[in-house]
């Protein structure tokens, strides 16, 4: 196979990301039994097979969101907040019901009342003042890590510009970096040379750097820290033993929260480079889409991220075609991709 060229890995990371999230959306929030899992496996096989007409599968949340930060970006080249909360809103009140967080519609509403006059005062007074620690920032954030290929110093204003206007606990935008982070490694790497201690040697020191800096003195942290769990991506990918899913979820969790769902879909990715038990494709990109959903949970955000860093370091090749082409809006987001490329360069 031939190293992916630079257009190719945006396209993957950009497609990849479309088609986690479609194909996730049907099993979010729940835990797949092994029959389930079975219809699953049926079921993708038929999608990448030979082209039949069906009703698309649907996007959520996750890539309308994502959409707004494109064509942000492929706009101003820049996030522009006031315009990128204007995108989400409108979006949001264009098409309510794509499956939004609990909580996130609040913050739509109140941007829609001060009329764009403050745009980062109602994410921070969300959950009585602490802010979101969902995932929502780090869902739509994959397009940053691709336009900062060239520019990685400018990736963390980026992503935090992009993330506050919804989410302003440390855990929501400290999640959105290290996803634009790991996409932004992904896209620089040659899939003939990868190496999951490389990659995470990389990525620990940089939220490990980031992590210091949002520390509050004095205040010791309740749970976990990105650094803590990329910590334990490692060991588990070092384990001399099969890991069963129990082991995976229980170290790093599948649910909504960023700090319980960035790092696995990572761990998930890094995962799917080699072959995986019970899992037959020699395809990577099949691989991590087959386990991220089911594993289960917060299945179309964690595939849509986990594909989107598997497309960020293989190139679209490995997405099969007729697979894409029952994903609702694949044209449009072809040509999204294809105008943020010609943004970044
Ligand atoms: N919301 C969903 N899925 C559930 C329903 C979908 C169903 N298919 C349908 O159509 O009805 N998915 C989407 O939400 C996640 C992204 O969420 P986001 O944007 O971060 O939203 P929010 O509301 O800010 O946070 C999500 C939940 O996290 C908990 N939470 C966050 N911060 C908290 C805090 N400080 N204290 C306590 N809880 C906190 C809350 O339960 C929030 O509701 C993606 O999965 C996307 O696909
Ligand atoms: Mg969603
Ligand atoms: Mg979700």
């Amino acid at each position: 196979m031939q190293q992916p060229n630079l257009l190719s890995k945006f396209r993957g990371s950009v497609l990849g990301g479309l088609v986690g999230d479609c194909c996730g959306e049907p099993y979010e929030g729940q835990v797949l039994t092994d029959g389930d899992k079975a219809i699953l496996r049926r079921s993708l096989n038929q999608l990448e097979g030979p082209y039949f007409k069906a009703p698309a599968k649907k996007y959520t949340d996750d890539s309308a969101m994502t959409r707004s930060v494109i064509r942000c970006l492929i706009e101003h080249k820049d996030i522009n907040t006031k315009e990128l909360a204007t995108s989400f809103v409108k979006e949001h009140a264009a098409e309510p019901n794509r499956g939004y967080g609990g909580a996130v519609v609040e913050v739509f509403r109140k941007l829609l009342k001060n009329k764009f006059t403050d745009i980062v005062g109602p994410a921070q007074e969300q959950f009585l003042g602490r802010g979101s620690y969902g995932n929502g920032a780090a869902m739509r954030v994959s397009p940053i890590g691709l336009f900062c290929y060239n520019k990685p110093e400018k990736l963390v204003e980026l992503v935090k510009k992009s993330a506050e206007i919804t989410h302003s606990h440390s855990l929501g935008i400290n999640g959105a970096v290290l996803q634009a982070a790991a996409v932004n490694i992904c896209v620089q790497k040659d899939p003939k040379t990868f190496f999951h201690d490389e990659f995470l040697s990389e990525l620990i020191p940089k939220m490990q750097e980031l992590e210091k800096e949002s520390e509050v003195p004095g205040i010791k942290a309740s749970g976990p820290n990105f650094t803590q769990q990329l910590k334990e991506v490692k060991t588990l990918l070092d384990s001399p033993n099969p890991l069963s899913e129990d082991e995976v979820l229980n170290a790093l969790g599948h649910d909504v929260t960023a700090i319980y769902s960035v790092p696995t879909a990572i761990f998930i990715f890094l995962r799917a480079q080699g072959p995986i038990e019970g899992i037959q494709s020699e395809n990577p990109f099949r691989r991590t889409l087959e386990y991220a959903i089911s594993l289960g949970g917060d299945t179309d955000t964690i595939a849509s991220m986990a594909c989107s860093l598997t497309g960020a370091l293989h190139g679209d090749s490995l997405i099969p075609e007729n697979l894409l082409k029952h994903c609702e809006a694949h044209g449009e987001f072809i040509e999204l991709a294809n105008k943020l490329y010609e943004s970044s360069i």
